[in-house]
């Protein structure tokens, strides 16, 4: 099974700032934990990260017929992009969300997720155990 884990803007910035919010975990930490779960899990994972949509709904593109399914964190660009969201319904592959806050206690503005409206779950509020979470739940869901 090969699942691609796609990151937005500023989540390479993890650890750095916000740790009141994001945790005190860097984007090495990320990386570590999913290389550490692919090898647990026995599943091929690739990781792409940008700060910029175009690239982002490019890689999605990509996506189609090569992977089993995606995990995806868009960042910002979850409540702002409809071409993101257009993108996963495109390659109509199995998709979930992950957000490492509780997006639902956050400001208003945070509370419309575009790209959750393509994807079969969404993990919020778990830090960076939700990525975890989200494959294992992929695994299953792609049985
Ligand atoms: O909770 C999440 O995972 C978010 O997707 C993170 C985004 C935010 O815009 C979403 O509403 C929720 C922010 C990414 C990281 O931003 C940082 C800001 C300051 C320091 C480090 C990271």
């Amino acid at each position: 099974m090969k699942v691609l884990v796609i990151n937005g803007p500023n989540i390479n910035m993890l650890g750095i700032r916000e740790p009141g919010i994001y945790g005190k975990q860097t984007f090495a930490d990320l990386l570590s934990l999913l290389n550490k779960t692919a090898a647990e899990e026995g599943i091929e994972i690739e990781q792409f990260q940008s700060n910029h949509e175009g690239d982002l709904v490019d890689r999605i593109q990509q996506a189609y017929g090569v992977f089993d399914g995606i995990v995806i964190n868009p960042a910002a660009y979850t409540h702002t992009s409809i071409a993101i969201l257009d993108a996963l319904k495109a390659v109509c592959t199995p998709a979930v969300e992950v957000h490492i806050s509780d997006v639902n206690a956050r400001e208003p503005f945070r509370q419309i997720s575009y790209a959750g409206m393509a994807c079969v779950k969404t993990i919020k509020g778990q830090g960076l155990d939700g990525y975890r979470q989200a494959i294992l739940y992929l695994k299953e869901y792609c049985l």
